[in-house]
């Protein structure tokens, strides 16, 4: 399979088969029955376009407090197991005998999207981040690991899967637009990223 490196990050193309994209959609509905996705609230009090939610033993969470990792979802209940398939693509492409810690859901509809920043919420900069991309395709841009300079961009399908590892592990990236009806994988359409990431 053709590898993609997009200053340093690896993109592995359809890594992800039909058949377990499917089912790896399946489980994301009992992890959001569980834990429901909810819209993040940035310290400055703006809500993000993205609706979030988490399973492992941490989730992501961020609202006028800051963002941070935490133990149980903001509605109180513990966050559900990672779904089977993420963890196999975790052992598949992470190069590290550690398990991930926190498996975050992104949810994109229309509209939705995420500006330039870093993942550094983390302890260990030397884990990776893996990504998995299902539904709509969407605009992914990288940069470098200093704010500013220059970027590059490119779509991300559903089943692709990326990996950010060492200097790009610090790389600054987004999302800069989801393009609606572009996957049948979701029947409501819109976009799930997941990011598999050990935490401390
Ligand atoms: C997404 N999510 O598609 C984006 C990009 C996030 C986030 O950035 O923090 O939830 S996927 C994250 C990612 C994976 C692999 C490589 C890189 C980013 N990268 O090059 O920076 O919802
Ligand atoms: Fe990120």
């Amino acid at each position: 399979m053709s590898e993609i490196d997009l200053n340093g990050v690896r993109v592995l193309p359809g890594l992800l088969n039909r058949a377990d994209q499917v089912a790896l959609v399946e489980d994301l509905r009992r992890v959001v029955q569980a834990a429901p996705l909810f819209h993040p609230v940035t310290a400055r009090g703006k809500q993000m376009s993205v609706r979030m939610t988490s399973a492992g033993d941490y989730g992501w969470v961020s609202d006028r407090r800051g963002y941070r990792y935490e133990r149980l979802h903001p509605q109180g209940m513990e966050w559900p197991a990672i779904p089977s398939i993420a963890l196999r693509v975790w052992r598949e492409v992470s190069g590290v005998d550690r398990p991930p810690q926190c498996c975050l859901v992104n949810f994109y509809d229309e509209g939705a999207r995420m500006g330039l920043h870093q993942d550094r919420d983390e302890a260990d900069f030397d884990m990776p981040v893996v990504s998995i991309s299902l539904g709509d395709e969407a605009l992914f841009r990288v940069g470098q690991t200093t704010h500013g300079g220059p970027t590059k961009s490119i779509w991300l399908r559903s089943g692709d899967v990326a990996v950010l590892s060492g200097a790009s592990r610090l790389a600054y990236h987004g999302i800069d637009r989801v393009k609606p009806g572009s996957s049948t994988l979701l029947p409501q359409g819109g976009r799930i990223n997941l990011t598999l990431r050990v935490v401390d």
